[in-house]
């Protein structure tokens, strides 16, 4: 019989799994402020953008104020007060927002304890006390109602190419003009004509429109180039599968034994054999600045190549798409096109082992002088890029771009506890600690 006090720990439990939570390390910070071991948080949220500030601290009471005045005084973000009011934010190309004042133009505060629930603190910034872990939020008004209606928005970094640096043409003709197309997830499904959709897969590839009519992806005509950037650091993480960092994906696809219906069964349907990849080389390269200096893989691998995307594993026993793929995890990079000579369609996803597929890059395939060249994040001591150019002399198509996932990473920190490194703790970590029990080696009388 489950007691009360199991029941609270189970709610409490569901709480704190809730996905809408938020950790510091999910959420792109400008700029930290301060040093220390205790760590809070400020969401800025101008309205259409929203920008995080981090401030650590050692000892002591620090209030609100005291993490405002820090983030202010170690970067370009700013603010102007009166007393315990905020007055006015200015960051970027935002400048003296909050001038206007009530009930237009002026800015409500707010505190939270996962960047997701907001709550009125009732009272000033000046003497909100901070804690370890703790969200403060800005939210620019331009109503007089109360309580205020717009809430901080956390801004969460993506996991996928997030904003456009530069782009020049020529691109194809519509819908394969836009290089806005290369944003966020890759595509899902693809509206043929107006009674047939399909999922893309390896043997049908991204063309055409979404469902929606949204355009899906963008063709690099000769001399065309796009620069698009990541909201963070995608580094050379040693926890990335097959040592791959990011993903491109293009519209590459197999070439097979027939045409694709919407409702072909995948069992049933078969690559050639020998099989080849439909492939239009798309040359990448890496940076981290926007401005440069690049560096090539003059080598490949190529984009728009091998592995053909594929948004969703295949469920045999059904005879249907089953659950989608992973965006975040490559192909195992050892398999060639030869090693899917006439599989069924069904035999080959299950080779790419729940991966969406895409060309995966691995920085250490980058010229060993060029490699060196990229410096190294002192949080992680791991080599990172932030921006991708992406160029053809093909006509070849780009679709999306992908931040490789990997236990350790920013989004998954090791959690306390985790004697192992496998980010979950649990009987494994246990039987470390109790193999080691009063075991001491300082001070130990
Ligand atoms: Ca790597
Ligand atoms: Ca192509
Ligand atoms: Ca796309
Ligand atoms: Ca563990």
């Amino acid at each position: 019989m489950a007691s009360r006090g199991l029941m609270s720990l189970v709610l409490l439990f569901a709480m704190v799994v809730d996905a809408s939570a938020y950790t510091f390390d999910e959420v792109v910070v400008g700029y930290w402020a301060g040093s220390g071991s205790n760590k809070a948080v400020v969401v800025i949220d101008f309205g259409v953008d929203s920008f995080t500030f981090g401030y650590r601290w050692e000892g002591g009471t620090k209030y609100g104020k005291d993490l405002m005045d820090a983030v202010a005084a170690a970067g370009p973000l700013d603010y102007t007060k009166t007393g315990g009011f905020l007055n006015t934010i200015s960051y970027g190309s935002y400048s003296d927002i909050g001038q206007g004042g009530w009930p237009t133009d002026w800015w409500s505060y707010f505190i939270s304890g996962d960047g997701e629930n907001w709550a009125d603190p009732g009272e000033s910034f000046a003497t909100m006390v901070l804690t370890n872990g703790s969200w403060d939020g800005w939210a620019h008004q331009t109503t007089g109602d109360w309580p205020p209606v717009h809430l901080p928005t956390t801004p969460v970094a993506s996991d996928f190419a997030s904003k456009i640096i530069s782009y020049r043409g020529p691109f194809g003709s519509r819908p394969y003009d836009d290089p806005n197309s290369v944003l966020g997830k890759p595509t899902t499904f693809i509206k043929q004509s107006a009674t047939k959709v399909f999922a893309c897969s390896l043997v049908y590839p991204a063309w055409n429109t979404a469902p929606d009519g949204g355009k899906l992806i963008v063709t690099l005509n000769i001399g065309a180039e796009i620069i698009p950037g990541f909201d963070h650091k995608v580094a050379d993480d040693p926890g990335n599968p097959f040592g791959i960092d990011f993903i491109v994906f293009g519209n590459s696809g197999f070439v097979s034994t027939g045409w694709v219906e919407p409702n072909t069964n995948m069992d049933k349907f078969f690559l050639e054999n020998p099989t080849s990849v439909f492939s239009e080389p798309v040359t990448v390269s890496v940076a981290q600045d926007p401005n440069g200096p690049w560096y090539t893989f003059t080598n490949g691998p190529f984009a728009d190549g091998i592995f053909p995307t594929n948004a969703f594993v295949w469920d045999s026993n059904r005879g249907d798409w089953g659950e989608e793929s992973n965006w975040l995890k490559p192909v195992d990079s050892n398999l060639r096109i030869s090693n899917f000579n006439g599989l069924s369609a069904a035999n080959a996803i299950k080779l790419y082992d729940g991966s969406a597929g895409g060309t995966g890059f691995d920085l250490k395939w980058l010229d060993p002088n060029d490699y060196q060249a990229l410096a190294i994040d002192p949080d992680t001591g791991q080599r990172w890029i932030k921006y991708i150019k992406v160029t053809s002399d093909e006509f070849g198509e780009v679709d999306g771009f992908a931040d490789v996932a990997a236990c350790g990473d920013y989004k998954h920190p090791y959690p306390v506890g985790d004697i192992n490194k496998d980010c979950r703790v649990d009987m494994i970590d246990f039987a470390e600690v109790a193999a080691h029990w009063l075991e001491c080696t300082w001070n130990c009388k």
